[in-house]
């Protein structure tokens, strides 16, 4: 398993809706193992593909306390939702910044796991939340495109701030 580089706001990737997959292959099974690896590695409770620089529509997710409930889901898509919750996020793509989004509480997600079965399952909560927050990546949607537009250009002015600090430009 490998450590794969965390793609950055303002890289054009983060912004295309990513590519279904067609077909699962021993290369995309290596690629989940090393989404996982990555994301625990940063850490982080989710990581979506064109996070690490790969234009196609497979999410990795783990919200539990033990780091032992991974899902990997393929072709995610949320069939239902429901309720209201806000929750303070973050991106591994936009790191230091977080901001409280408004999402539905309660989903219904298809899609198909690394077996190549189908899947549906319902989530809430957290883990509703982070699945939701993945699924925007695939469409080239980020956390702060939830905000008003004064909030996000606060916050993307903070980002570049401090990325700028930590790069010495
Ligand atoms: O997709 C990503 O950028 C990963 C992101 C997922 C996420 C966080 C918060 C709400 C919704 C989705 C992260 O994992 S940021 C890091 C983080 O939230 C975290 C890290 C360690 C422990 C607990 C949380
Ligand atoms: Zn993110």
């Amino acid at each position: 398993m490998q450590k794969l580089d965390l793609v950055l706001f303002p890289n054009q990737g983060l912004r295309e809706v990513c590519a279904t997959v067609t077909e699962m292959t021993d290369e995309l099974d290596r690629l989940i193992d090393d989404m996982f690896y990555t994301m625990y590695d940063a850490p982080g409770i989710g990581l979506a593909a064109p996070q690490i620089a790969v234009q196609q529509r497979v999410i990795v997710v783990d919200v539990s306390e033990g780091k032992n409930q991974p899902l990997a889901l393929i072709n995610p898509e949320i069939v239902r939702s429901a309720g209201q919750i806000t929750w303070e996020e973050g991106c591994l793509s936009l790191p230091d910044i977080y901001a409280k989004v408004e999402r539905p509480s309660e989903i219904i997600v298809r899609g198909m796991n690394r077996d190549g079965k189908k899947v549906e399952m319902e989530a809430n909560d957290l883990l509703a939340i982070c699945i939701q927050h993945e699924i925007d990546h695939l469409n080239g949607r980020l956390f702060v495109d939830h905000l008003s537009p004064l909030k996000r250009t606060r916050l993307l002015h903070k980002f570049k701030k401090l990325q700028a600090e930590k790069t010495g430009s």
